[in-house]
């Protein structure tokens, strides 16, 4: 089951002036930094909104960290904007198993790391209607979730 819009991922060439310019702008601030190395990302994870399942939902910025990551791939195509949208769950690998059997290519046959400790997979952006949809359980989902 999804329960909230755990965050929405935009890509950027410099991550520290769009950092600022969500923070002067629209006085977000910065809940979590990291590098991604398997991804191929430096990320800033800004905190929208806490959220009715215990979680909450962010605002994901991506600067690419190497040439031939997916979002480097994906800027130099499209030039910056919003790369993907995520979906919480407390099950990541029961709802990926319910959308494969439902015929949409799921990209990882296990999830892998993601932001914060948590466990991602993400869902081929051609079988959702042009959108790369990525699945996320927390680290610690709240027993909310549940
Ligand atoms: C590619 N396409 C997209 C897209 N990326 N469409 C919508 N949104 C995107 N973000 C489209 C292309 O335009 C192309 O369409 C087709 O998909 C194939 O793309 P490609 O450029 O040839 O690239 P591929 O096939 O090598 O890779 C696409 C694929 C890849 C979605 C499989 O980007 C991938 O594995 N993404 C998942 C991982 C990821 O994106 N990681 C970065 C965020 P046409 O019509 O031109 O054929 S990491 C993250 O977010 C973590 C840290 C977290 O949340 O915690």
């Amino acid at each position: 089951m999804l329960t909230r819009i755990d965050h929405i991922g935009i890509a950027c060439f410099d991550l520290d002036k769009t950092v600022e310019f969500y923070r002067s702008t629209y006085g977000f601030e910065v809940f979590h930094t990291e590098v991604n190395e398997e991804q191929g990302v430096r990320e800033a994870m800004l905190k929208i909104n806490e959220t009715s399942d215990g979680g909450a939902s962010y605002l994901q910025l991506l600067e690419p960290t190497r040439e031939d990551s997916t979002v480097a791939k994906w800027l130099a195509k499209n030039g910056e904007g919003v790369h993907h949208i995520a979906f919480g769950t407390a099950d990541v690998d029961g709802v990926a198993a319910d959308v494969r059997g439902k015929g949409v290519r799921v990209l990882y046959d296990e999830p892998r790391r993601g932001s914060m400790g948590s466990r991602i997979t993400f869902l081929h952006p051609k079988d959702c209607h042009g959108v790369l949809t990525e699945l996320v359980t927390s680290a610690e989902p709240s027993s909310a979730e549940h």
